[in-house]
């Protein structure tokens, strides 16, 4: 029961993320707009951006305790060629299209020469946090040489990691 209701928030608060129109969204969902938008602190309203940010909580998904987030390849300690293709994997629960809450699944996002981010918003969409919105498994991506580190992070159909987050570990590769 809990989970439906959750659900039901969940995809409650998808429409105005997804059509980034302030003007239907209602009033708490507006305050999530500001908190993830304001990247840069100094704006007009900087105070209020600010409490609206801390006080603007996203409704957090559950999943399934033994769920499992690896990465198929390539493999930790690898040397390999650009473009390199990175192949996802999941136990445990399902992988979904982003904007679609069935229960237990998620699209993956890639996270590539960065740390996991701040588990209480949407995941940053940058080239170092790639979503795969329409359920994708792999991908392929241009590395210049050196050294790279990989890791699997899931998300809701907001782009929210679920309750507890589920990550993959790291791999750390080179690219000749
Ligand atoms: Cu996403």
């Amino acid at each position: 029961m809990i989970a439906a209701v959750r659900l039901a928030l969940a995809l409650c608060a998808a429409a105005p993320l997804a059509l980034l129109a302030p003007s239907a969204a209602r009033a708490d969902h507006h305050e999530q707009h500001e908190g993830h938008g304001a990247v840069a602190p100094q704006q007009e309203k900087s105070g209020e951006s600010a409490s609206a940010a801390s006080a603007a909580a996203l409704p957090r998904t559950p999943r399934p305790a033994d769920a499992k987030l690896y990465i198929i390849s390539p493999k930790n300690g690898e040397t390999v060629s650009s473009p390199v293709t990175v192949r996802f994997g999941v136990s445990g629960m399902g992988v979904a299209p982003a904007g679609v809450g069935s229960p237990n699944t998620g699209h993956h996002h890639l996270l590539i020469d960065t740390p996991l981010p701040d588990f209480a918003k949407p995941i940053p969409n940058d080239a170092k946090h790639v979503h795969f919105g329409g359920g994708q498994t792999e991908t392929t991506v241009e590395l210049a040489p050196g050294e790279h580190r990989v890791q699997l992070l899931l998300g809701d159909l907001n782009h929210v990691p679920h309750d507890p987050p589920l990550y993959s570990d790291v791999v750390t590769f080179t690219v000749q």
